[in-house]
């Protein structure tokens, strides 16, 4: 998760002003009770009105609270901006955690153009083999795949 988090902080370093300035009217706008923090109810409820329901995974709020209290701060969401604005949203095809860092992807299907989404793996499911995928398939590491 720290690369993707260092990642947002710079992405958000360079927002325009204006785009700084959207950023916090919606996290003010999910704040819902207005205590400077989002919980779970007010994540939820906020990306499922915007239709944004892969979001919604309870992983992916876990992973988001870096400091594990529960609700995430301003600095906390910038990650989710990011998130969804490079549209980084990937969970193993297998067990549904958020992919933060690195995994495995399937190459072939990577490759085909017409697949609308790709086959992804957390380590440990690629790892311990936890998963089923045509039997020819190729997996190689995100940071492979995509040089
Ligand atoms: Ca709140
Ligand atoms: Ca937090
Ligand atoms: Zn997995
Ligand atoms: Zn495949």
């Amino acid at each position: 998760m720290e690369e993707i988090r260092r990642a947002a902080e710079a992405y958000y370093e360079n927002l325009s002003d204006e785009k700084k300035r959207n950023a916090r009217f919606s996290f003010n706008e999910m704040d819902k009770n207005g205590d400077g923090k989002i919980n779970l109810d007010e994540y939820v409820e906020c990306l499922k009105k915007d239709n944004n329901t892969v979001l919604t995974h309870p992983s992916l709020f876990t992973a988001l609270d870096k400091d594990g209290n529960g609700s995430l701060d301003f600095e906390e969401t910038i990650v989710l901006y990011y998130i969804m604005q490079s549209g980084r949203a990937l969970f193993c095809k297998c067990c549904d955690t958020f992919l933060a860092d690195v995994y495995f992807s399937c190459f072939q299907c990577f490759c085909l153009d017409e697949s609308p989404s790709t086959y992804d793996l957390c380590c440990d499911c690629y790892g311990g083999k936890r998963f089923t995928h045509h039997d020819d398939a190729i997996f190689w590491d995100n940071y492979t795949l995509l040089s």
